[in-house]
């Protein structure tokens, strides 16, 4: 079973428990734990991800709006990202030379072709160097595996220096957008490879220079791609075989602990077995990527929504603050609109706070600006010359004023009529019940409340 299952098994006991308490958090961590070490990731980060988890799943204050579940899927799904190389760089659109480097059978000569291909089919003209010189049958392999996929290819049978097919395919191949060269691999990282690259780098002077690597070697990964790094600035890496290999969470790991980016991943032998490397969307497909989708939207909006939780919006006093507010965070599903939801007056809601544009918010913003903090704590107080002042110092006029006002009315007696179920719900049970409000509200349904 690979690391995608794995993952996707514990992130599920998360996500489908019946009961989501200290237990099953230990359990899913447990498993999570075993599926990384399974796929050679370093205990140590393993550790430091577990604590993490832990340590959120423990919280007592939650970010407002997210359940305890829903958050602990959220922290754990961003530090699985951090682990693999959530941050890394970005893939470069428009490069003009790669070489790939690596040791034997890492994937380097089917991965020029793939790449060939890659960047063909994004309107490049591509042409790739045969710069293996060393082991023997590197020009035909490469030769077959670009007339497959139609792809230009420049090399010079018999030659034994790698450096002078280099110079011989820059002035062969000019007027190509990108060049792809391959080149030879070692038994193991030695300075006979290192003189050899030196000198392909020298003749060639790519600006990228990516390491290849089998996913089979999990966290070995960090050493290889910090010693062609020092040795040879690789600024890239290419990790193949993810298909084959239960160990491509240690290598991805790995390099991202070396610092290397690593920009594709090989899933199979054929040209078009290349997939663009996205920590997040490499973790979205193996967590299900419709549900996290809408979980980390979620989790998005809610810190946009200024800490305004719907608890908190009903305890207390509204105003005009909190009335920009709410209407900030109505137009992404915020809280009062989450309450009227609950209870199902979204439909009550007047239809003007629900569809309100940023324009108006700004506006609104501006206005208020002008206003005195007792205006904005007791709007209902304003009369004609203060709606002057207002309009002059804010340069709009006494009607987009009174639209304001409007609106903070209309909204003022939404907000009434939730805190009078309020009210009834705190006099009930003591404590503020959002579901047993719902219930309350349904068997009162019949009777229609007329908001405007
Ligand atoms: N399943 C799978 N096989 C791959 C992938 N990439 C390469 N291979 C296979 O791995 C083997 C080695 O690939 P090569 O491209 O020859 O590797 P190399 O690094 O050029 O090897 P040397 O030139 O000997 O150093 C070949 O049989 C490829 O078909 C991949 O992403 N998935
Ligand atoms: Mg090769």
């Amino acid at each position: 079973m690979g690391l995608g299952e794995k993952l996707r098994g514990a992130m599920d006991s998360l996500r489908k428990a019946a009961v989501f308490d200290k237990t099953t958090i230990k359990e899913a961590v447990k498993e999570i734990q075993r599926a990384l070490i399974a796929a050679d990731v370093e205990v140590k980060l393993v550790l430091e991800l577990s604590k993490r988890i832990e340590k959120e799943a423990a919280r007592e204050k939650l970010p407002a709006g997210l359940s305890r579940r829903e958050h602990v899927v959220k922290v754990t799904y961003d530090a699985l990202v951090e682990l693999i190389g959530g941050t890394g760089k970005k893939l470069p659109e428009k490069p003009k030379k790669i070489l790939l480097v690596g040791l034997f059978g890492a994937g380097k000569t089917t991965t020029v072709a793939k790449l060939a291909k890659y960047y063909m089919k994004r309107g490049m003209k591509v042409g790739v160097i045969a710069a293996d010189t060393y082991r023997p049958a590197a020009f035909e392999q490469l030769e077959q595996l670009t007339g497959k996929g139609r792809i230009a290819f420049f090399g010079i049978k018999k030659e034994k220096r790698a450096a002078k097919v280099i110079e011989k395919a820059l002035k062969e191949m000019k007027g190509f957008d990108l060049l792809i060269a391959d080149s030879a691999g070692r038994n193991a990282f030695d300075k006979d490879l290192v003189k050899e690259i030196k000198e392909i780098n020298s003749a060639f002077k790519p600006e990228e220079k990516w390491l290849v690597l089998g996913a089979d070697i999990g966290q070995l990964a960090k050493k290889q791609a910090t010693a062609f790094h020092d040795a040879v600035g690789v600024n890239g890496v290419i990790i193949t075989r993810i298909d084959g290999s239960a160990k491509g969470g240690g290598a991805l790991s790995a390099c991202h602990v070396a610092k290397c980016p690593v920009y594709f991943l090989g899933t199979g032998e054929k040209l078009d077995d290349l997939q663009e490397f996205d920590a997040e969307r490499y973790l979205g497909r193996i967590m299900g990527y419709g549900d996290l989708q809408a979980l980390l939207e979620k989790a998005k909006e809610v810190t946009e929504e200024e800490e305004l939780s719907p608890e908190e919006l009903l305890k207390g006093e509204f105003n005009l603050d909190t009335f920009y507010k709410q209407l900030k965070a109505t137009r992404k599903m915020g809280p009062l609109t989450k309450v009227a939801e609950m209870l199902g007056m979204k439909m009550q809601m007047p239809k003007e706070m629900l569809e309100m544009t940023e324009e108006k918010l700004d506006g609104f913003k501006v206005m208020m600006d002008s206003m005195t903090k007792e205006e904005k704590l007791s709007p209902d107080t304003m009369n004609r010359s203060r709606i002057q002042r207002i309009a002059k110092g804010s340069g709009t006029s006494e009607n987009q004023v009174r639209e304001l006002l409007k609106a903070y009315k209309q909204m003022s007696n939404v907000f009434k009529k939730f805190r009078k179920l309020d009210e009834k719900a705190l006099q009930k049970k003591g404590g503020l019940d959002m579901q047993k409000l719902a219930q309350m509200f349904g068997k009162k349904k019949k009777k229609k409340f007329r908001i405007r």
